[in-house]
C-alpha cells in the first residue's frame, strides 16, 4: 500500500487515524475534502468523532468547524454530527443526521454558492483555516499530490491551512491520475485576469496539487470506498419531464436558437436531474458536451451511448453500481472527463462564456417563477443552494424542474408565493413539471403567472391557483405582481396545521 506514497521523506509521516485525529483541537476550523460522496476522508473524521464522544463522556466540550467542497459521506458528516461534534458547517450538507441537527437549531450552517467558497476563504471572510484533511489517491516522488475522485476546494484548503493531514486511499483507481486539471491562476482583485478556458474540454492547469511538504503533519493510509447513494429509478413523472425538455431543446434547435449538438449541459443533483440525462440517451442530439458540477449516473449513460463527447465537473456523484462500472474501465473514460476545482467548474465567468444549459431541481416555485431550492415550508433546510445559483444566473438558458406535487400529492410544488427564495424570477427562464413546460423568457410577471399555472400546476391544485390569482388581480395593492399577502403563504400554514395543502 505504501507504494502509493512515492516520496521517501513523506513516508516517515505515516501514522494511525487516531494519532492524526489527536492533532485536531476543539474549536478549530477543519477544511476537509469531499464533494457529493466522493473523495472525502474516511478514517480521520471517524477517529475524530470517536475522540469527540470520549471527550463529551468525560464532560469536556469538543466541537469543530467543518468546511468541505459540498456534501460528503456518513463517515464524515454523519459521524461527526452524531457525535455532536460540528459547531459550524459550510458550504453544503445532505447528510440526514446533520440535517436534523441543523433543523433542531443545534448546528450552525452557512449554505452558500459553491463557486464562492474558495474566493471567500482567500478574501479572509471566513476566518483562518487551522487544519486541512484531504483524501488523495497518491503522493508522487516530488511530493506533489495525485487527487482522488473529487477536487472541490482541496487546492484552497491545501494552500490556506496551517497544517495538513493527508489520507492516501488505495481504493481510488490509479487510472484517475491525469484526469484532473488544477488551475493555479486565480487571484484576488485588483489582480484578477480572465480565466483562459473557452471550451469545456480545455485544460488550463496541472494534473497534481502543489503542497508545501513542511505543512504535512500526518499521513493516514486507507482503502475505503466512496459512498454515494443510489438514484431512484426514473418514474413516470421523471420520464415526462425529460420528454418535455427534449422537445423544448429540439424546438430551440429548429428555431436556430441552439446548435444541433446543444450547448454544454449542466445537470443538478437529485433524481429528476439524473433521469433527464438518461432521457437524453434516446434524444436526437449528438456530439454533446457537459460543463457541470458533478458527473452522475445519467452522465455516464450519455458518455456510454456516444452522444456525450466529454464531461467536465468537480466530482463524481455515482451510485455504487455506476462507480463500479466506471472503475472497471476508467482508462476508457479518462480522456473524456476532466475534474476541476469547484471555483472553476462553477465559475460564473466560464458558465456565461460557454453558454451552459442549466437544469436544476427545486422544492417549490411560485406563480411568478421565483424558485425555492432549499427550504421546506420556508424554514426546514433540505440540502442547500449548492451550485444551482452559480449556474442559474449565468446560464444560456436556466431551467428548473420538479414533479408538480410532493409527499403523495399533499404538497403542491407550484404555490401562490414561495416560502423561501433562492432563485429570483429573473434567473428562472424555463419551468418544467410532468404536466408541461413553461417558457418564461421575455414574459412579464402576469404573463408568467398565467403560463405557469396552466402548464406546470397539478390538476388538483390548478383551480386553487387560478382562484387565488383571479382574486389577487382584483384585490392586490399593486398590479405588477398581484398578490394577497395575508393569503399568499396560507397553503404552507395549512400543510403545517393539517398535513396537506389541499382544502
Ligand atoms: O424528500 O426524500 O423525504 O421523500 O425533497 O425530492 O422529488 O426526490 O427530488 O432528488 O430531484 O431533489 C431540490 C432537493 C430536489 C435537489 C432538490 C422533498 C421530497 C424528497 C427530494 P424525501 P425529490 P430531487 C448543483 C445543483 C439544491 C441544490 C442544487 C436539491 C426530497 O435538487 O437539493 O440544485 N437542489 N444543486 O419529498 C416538501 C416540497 C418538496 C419536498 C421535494 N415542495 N415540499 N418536500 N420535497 N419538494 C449543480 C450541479 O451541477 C450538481
Amino acid at each position: 500500500m505504501t507504494e502509493r506514497i512515492a516520496c521517501p521523506q513523506l513516508r516517515t509521516r505515516i501514522v494511525s487515524a487516531d494519532a492524526a485525529a489527536s492533532m485536531i483541537t476543539s474549536g478549530s476550523t477543519v477544511g476537509m475534502s469531499g464533494f457529493t460522496g466522493s473523495g472525502y476522508p474516511k478514517a480521520v473524521p471517524l477517529a475524530l468523532a470517536a475522540r469527540i464522544e470520549a471527550e463529551h463522556a468525560a464532560g469536556r466540550p469538543f466541537r469543530v468547524r467543518i468546511w468541505t467542497g459540498a456534501s460528503t459521506g456518513p463517515e464524515l458528516d454523519g459521524a461527526l454530527a452524531k457525535a455532536d461534534g460540528i459547531e459550524f458547517r459550510l458550504p453544503y450538507n445532505s447528510d440526514p443526521i446533520a440535517r436534523e441537527k441543523i433543523n433542531r437549531g443545534e448546528m450552525e450552517y452557512f449554505d452558500m454558492h459553491l463557486s464562492q467558497v474558495a474566493p471567500m476563504a482567500w478574501q479572509g471572510f471566513l476566518g483562518p483555516l487551522d487544519t486541512a484533511v484531504i483524501e488523495v489517491s497518491g503522493i508522487r516522488a516530488d511530493g506533489s499530490l495525485i487527487p482522488s475522485s473529487s477536487i472541490g476546494n482541496n487546492k484552497t484548503w491545501l494552500d490556506r491551512a496551517e497544517q495538513i493531514i493527508l489520507e492516501v486511499n488505495s481504493w481510488q483507481n490509479p487510472a484517475l491520475e491525469g484526469m484532473h486539471d488544477i488551475y493555479y491562476g486565480t487571484a484576488l482583485p485588483p489582480h484578477r485576469v480572465p480565466i483562459p478556458l473557452v471550451r469545456p474540454d480545455d485544460r488550463i492547469g496541472e494534473a497534481y496539487f502543489r503542497v508545501d511538504p513542511a505543512k504535512i503533519v500526518a499521513i493516514v493510509e486507507t482503502a475505503a470506498p466512496d459512498r454515494n447513494l443510489p438514484f431512484a429509478a426514473p418514474d413516470a413523472a421523471a420520464h415526462a419531464i425529460a420528454g418535455h425538455l427534449i422537445e423544448f431543446f429540439a424546438h430551440e434547435v429548429s428555431r436556430g436558437r441552439l446548435p444541433a449538438s446543444l450547448l454544454p449541459l449542466q445537470s443538478g443533483v437529485g433524481n429528476i436531474a439524473n433521469a433527464v440525462l438518461t432521457g437524453l440517451v434516446s434524444g436526437p442530439f449528438d456530439d454533446m458536451t457537459s460543463y457541470t458540477e458533478v458527473i452522475q449516473d445519467g452522465m455516464l449513460d450519455l458518455l456510454d451511448s456516444g452522444k456525450l463527447r466529454m464531461a467536465s465537473a468537480t466530482a463524481f456523484s455515482l451510485s455504487p453500481e455506476a462507480a463500479a462500472r466506471l472503475n472497471a474501465d476508467l482508462g476508457a473514460y479518462r480522456d473524456r472527463m476532466i475534474l476541476r476545482p469547484q471555483e472553476i467548474s462553477n465559475h460564473p465567468e466560464l458558465i456565461r462564456r460557454l453558454g451552459c444549459l442549466a437544469m436544476n431541481g427545486l422544492i417549490e416555485a411560485d406563480i411568478y417563477g421565483n424558485v425555492n431550492s432549499t427550504h421546506i415550508m420556508g424554514s426546514r433546510i433540505q440540502n442547500g443552494i449548492g451550485g444551482s445559483g452559480d449556474f442559474a444566473r449565468n446560464a444560456y438558458v436556466s431551467i428548473f424542474m420538479t414533479p408538480s406535487t410532493a409527499k403523495g400529492g399533499k404538497i403542491s410544488a407550484i404555490v401562490p408565493q414561495a416560502s423561501h427564495v433562492d432563485h429570483i424570477s429573473q434567473d428562472v427562464q424555463v419551468l418544467v413539471t410532468e404536466q408541461g413546460l413553461a417558457d418564461l423568457r421575455g414574459l412579464s410577471p402576469k404573463q408568467r403567472a398565467t403560463l405557469i399555472i396552466e402548464k406546470c400546476a397539478h390538476p388538483s391544485y390548478r383551480p386553487m391557483l387560478q382562484d387565488y390569482y383571479a382574486r389577487a388581480r382584483l384585490g392586490s395593492y399593486g398590479m405588477q405582481s398581484p398578490s394577497l399577502p395575508a393569503e399568499a403563504l396560507s397553503w404552507h400554514q395549512r400543510f403545517i396545521d393539517t398535513g396537506t395543502m389541499l382544502i
